[in-house]
């Protein structure tokens, strides 16, 4: 496993070392995927295509769910898969050149083995797995406080919000207050170092797949908004926490639910 680990974290630093390059070049290209709020770049697509390259000469047997290039989808989870995001974030990478990141999660016959985030302009990496704790850049994890509900922030996304979706306006206003980063990655880093208590969104499997393993490894609870395990076929909506938040922001699902009915 240490071989794999020190492979993954190589290929992560030389792509975020093609992305600084393609930043300053400053001439990729932006296409919209389904809608104008949508993007993907030339450069989510040459990242894709470096880390593809990069697993397959490592592990050709090995299976790969991905963004971009029609690997979106994935049937058959047996043997060892790694699930990739080249780009989360694709917005704030457009509009902001920072807030964005990288992700690799390794999955083994269905097990989340090890989850990889790398915050790409803050040179930030948080890896690790249930096997060996998580670490961010070589530093060892603790296992974050069990904020409740009232004692953190919440990270969300703005429509659900809005829409006062699955009451989560009550959500926010029972927790410190509402954070929305527009990045997956960002908020399940938060989640991971303590600085958040939960996290709910609609997210794609290579939005959540890294963040949930190392979550798991911390003893955080991860699942889609009803309770159930997530299934990694198209996108869903994601909720995490800490055992308390989470709680409390499940029951308020369930009344959401029960008000509905
Ligand atoms: P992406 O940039 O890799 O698409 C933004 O709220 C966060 O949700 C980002 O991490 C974004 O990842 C993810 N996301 C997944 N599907 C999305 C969608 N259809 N529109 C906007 N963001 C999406
Ligand atoms: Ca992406």
């Amino acid at each position: 496993m240490q071989i794999m680990i020190n492979e993954i974290k190589n290929w992560i630093k030389e792509a975020a070392d093609l992305v600084k390059e393609e930043i300053a070049k400053n001439d990729m290209t932006i296409d919209t995927k389904e809608g104008r709020k949508d993007l993907v770049t030339s450069v989510d697509k040459k990242v894709q295509d470096f880390l593809v390259e990069q697993i397959n000469n490592f592990d050709p047997e090995a299976k790969i769910l991905a963004e971009e290039d029609g690997r979106d989808r994935l049937t058959d989870f047996s043997g060892r898969v790694f699930v990739i995001d080249p780009i989360d974030g694709t917005l704030n990478f457009v509009l902001e050149k920072e807030n964005f990141c990288i992700m690799i999660g390794v999955y083994e016959e269905g097990k989340g083995k090890l989850g990889f985030i790398y915050n790409v302009m803050q040179d930030h990496l948080l890896w690790g797995g249930r096997e060996i704790g998580v670490f961010i850049n070589e530093e060892n994890l603790t296992v974050p406080k069990d904020l409740s509900l009232k004692d953190g922030l919440v990270g969300m996304n703005s429509s659900m919000y809005r829409k006062n979706a699955y009451n989560a306006q009550i959500m926010a206003e029972r927790s410190m207050g509402v954070r929305m980063s527009g990045c997956a990655g960002l908020e399940l880093i938060g989640l991971i170092e303590g600085e958040r208590n939960a996290y709910v969104s609609s997210l794609a499997p290579w939005d959540y797949a890294a963040g949930s393993i190392m979550l798991e490894a911390l003893g955080m609870e991860v699942s889609d908004i009803n309770g159930n395990p997530l299934k990694f076929a198209g996108r869903e909506l994601f909720m995490a926490g800490t055992p308390s938040a989470y709680k409390e922001m499940r029951a308020l699902v369930e009344q959401s639910e029960t008000e509905n009915s």
